[in-house]
């Protein structure tokens, strides 16, 4: 898979791609990154990419040209993607990091100053992403976390695609709670069911963690969820028992795992 990044500071990718997962796609050569700075698909000798806003107001625009060049010599074929990271972009999620990590070629422009000069969303792009409701003083953040995220879509990046498959999101709940050494820290256990060696009652008691966690924090995935029969009775049996308390103010989940 390839992702090229349009941006006016190619500088701030080095350190995202030095390491990690990431790092070890690029050098297996299963994800193939290219970033472009935009002021080289400029003609003035100030290599101008912004303006002021048409109608007034603060701040400056990113003009179309320079974005319109850059895509146009870098799209490989109609099968490539493009896409404008934006506030005003579809809301980035698991599903969409699934499908954008099929594509061919995935281009990401990143937005800077109050935005892009409308019409490179209105005739260019295939879309405009967002990762959040909130502003960033650029698409740069957004675009590493939408790289971060597909490319543990692409088969072969994570260790065993099946960890893939368990990922939170992947099934639509959130995930269950992890432990490592020491059996006890600081007063707090885990949960014995863990030392069972059962992996059936361990599997099981996972599923259970997972559709707790996801109705006491974030019952709208339950909603989007078409849920196997015994979930449902995994979850009426939740609910029954109460174990659903409401997350307290930090949104934690309050009560102990069974
Ligand atoms: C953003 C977001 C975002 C808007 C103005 C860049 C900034 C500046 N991108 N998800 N939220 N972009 O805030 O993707 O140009």
């Amino acid at each position: 898979m390839r992702v090229d990044i349009i941006t006016i500071f190619p500088e701030m990718f080095a350190a995202f791609f030095s390491g990690g997962i990431v790092r070890r796609a690029l050098d297996k050569g299963l994800l193939e990154v290219c970033v472009h700075n935009l002021r080289d698909y400029t003609h003035d000798r100030h290599k101008q990419v912004d303006d002021r806003p048409f109608g007034g107001g603060e701040g400056m625009v990113l003009k179309p040209e320079p974005v319109f060049e850059a895509v146009e010599a870098i799209k490989k074929d109609g099968a490539s993607l493009v896409y404008l990271l934006s506030p005003q972009g579809q809301r980035f999620d698991s599903a969409m990091g699934q499908r954008l990590a099929s594509a061919g070629q995935l281009i990401l422009i990143c937005g800077r100053y109050e935005g892009v000069d409308e019409r490179v969303s209105r005739s260019l792009v295939d879309g405009e992403l967002s990762i959040g409701d909130y502003v960033l003083t650029g698409g740069e953040p957004a675009a590493w976390v939408v790289v971060d995220a597909l490319s543990r879509f692409i088969p072969g990046v994570v260790g065993k695609d099946s960890s893939v498959r368990r990922d939170s999101f992947f099934q639509g709940l959130l995930d269950y709670p992890h432990y490592t050494r020491p059996r006890l820290f600081r007063g707090m256990g885990v949960p014995q069911v863990l030392f069972s060696g059962n992996h059936a009652k361990i599997d099981a008691w996972r599923r259970r963690q997972s559709l707790q966690k996801t109705l006491t924090l974030r019952p709208d995935l339950l909603e989007k969820l078409e849920l196997a029969d015994d979930d449902k009775e995994l979850l009426e049996s939740i609910i029954k028992k109460g174990k659903h308390h409401e997350p307290d103010s930090n949104g934690r989940k309050q009560g102990t795992e069974d």
